[in-house]
């Protein structure tokens, strides 16, 4: 048996070691702390066999009934998403792998996420500086990272992100009870290409969860020159073999793979929403002209896999509210809710 043999018979044994640890994290007394390092490597190679792995692993291995973990408060009352688009969301998702809203942002949203980013501590990635003003005049990474206990400090993200018809798609598309598990606000410049692996501007998929499903949402105009998020359209159900080990992989290895006519550039005013299953191979753009600023919420059918925070913030009366209402998907932020 040749190399890719070995690794694809050591791969189903991952994958039923996943379902046995996600099994264990589900059903232990209180939602553990972190999973274990073994276990999300196996999980993130296992997931290499095919993109719809993780998706079928998660429903072999979480089984929640009940409505609690279902309970999601009413989607009209979202300030982001038109009731009308939640269905062809989902048709979309399912048929592209990604979904563009229609209906933008309101202005005033865009306007106050945008203002408080521009004056919150953020990190330069790779830079190893202390968390400072993001310098918009002359950066100096490719990437300005807003910690989410940061992002949470502005109204509108923790509108965005405990919305409840976000919550019901991810539901919705992914077939099972999902739990929003990490909100993440970043600058993107037009500085320091040569970090394209670092900031997350070649191709590749999300493994940091099983089954999931990401809101982004743009606070700047963005067009070719601009940092656009990029989806190789459908590759949430296929990926050729030369390109589904886990990692990064260059324009040429997807050129070379035929995927060319897939790759799709979502671009679209300040305010855009799109749904992307990033299962699917995606990359940001690195941005030409200007910056992009962008913020994103993602709802995983579990906490299982990757190291998740429980961040302490102050919460508005909207996200107490809907607290009560969906208290699963919003676990992660129970203690902040209770201090
Ligand atoms: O910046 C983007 O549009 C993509 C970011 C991304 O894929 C990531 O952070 O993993």
């Amino acid at each position: 048996m040749g190399n890719a043999g070995v690794e694809a018979v050591l791969n189903v044994t991952r994958m039923l070691k996943t379902v046995a640890a996600a099994r264990a994290f589900e059903t232990a007394r209180d939602v553990p702390d972190r999973t274990p390092g073994q276990s999300q490597f196996n999980m993130r190679q296992a997931m290499g066999l095919d993109p719809r792995v993780g998706k079928a692993l998660s429903r072999l291995a979480l089984r929640r009934s009940g409505s609690f973990s279902w309970a999601v408060a009413d989607p009209a009352s979202s300030s982001f998403i038109d009731p009308g688009e939640i269905e062809p969301a989902i048709a979309g998702i399912k048929r592209d792998g990604y979904y563009v809203f229609k209906t933008p942002a309101a202005e005033h949203l865009v306007k106050a996420i945008l203002a408080y980013a521009e004056q919150v501590p953020c990190e330069a990635r790779g830079a190893g500086t202390p968390p400072e003003t993001y310098p918009r005049q002359d950066p100096a990474a490719g990437r300005y990272d807003i910690h989410e206990e940061q992002a949470l400090g502005s109204a509108e993200v923790q509108d965005f992100a405990t919305d409840p018809a976000m919550a019901l798609i991810s539901q919705r598309y992914l077939g099972q009870p999902v739990v929003m598990d990490e909100v993440a606000f970043w600058w993107t410049t037009t500085k320091k290409a040569e970090d394209a692996d670092l900031n997350a501007q070649l191709f590749h998929q999300d493994r940091d969860r099983l089954s999931f499903l990401k809101f982004f949402m743009y606070l700047t105009d963005v067009d070719t020159n601009t940092g656009p998020h990029v989806y190789v359209r459908g590759s949430h159900r296929n990926i050729p073999w030369s390109l589904r080990a886990d990692g990064r992989r260059s324009d040429e290895a997807v050129r070379d793979a035929g995927l060319w006519d897939n790759v799709t550039e979502l671009t679209g005013p300040a305010g855009t929403i799109m749904a992307v299953d990033t299962i699917g191979l995606h990359k940001g753009k690195t941005p030409i002209t200007s910056d992009r600023l962008a913020l994103e919420n993602e709802f995983a059918t579990s906490l299982f896999g990757m190291d998740y925070e429980r961040p302490p913030f102050e919460p508005t009366q909207l996200v107490r509210r809907r607290y009560v209402e969906m208290p699963f998907v919003l676990q992660r932020y129970s203690s902040a809710l209770s201090s």
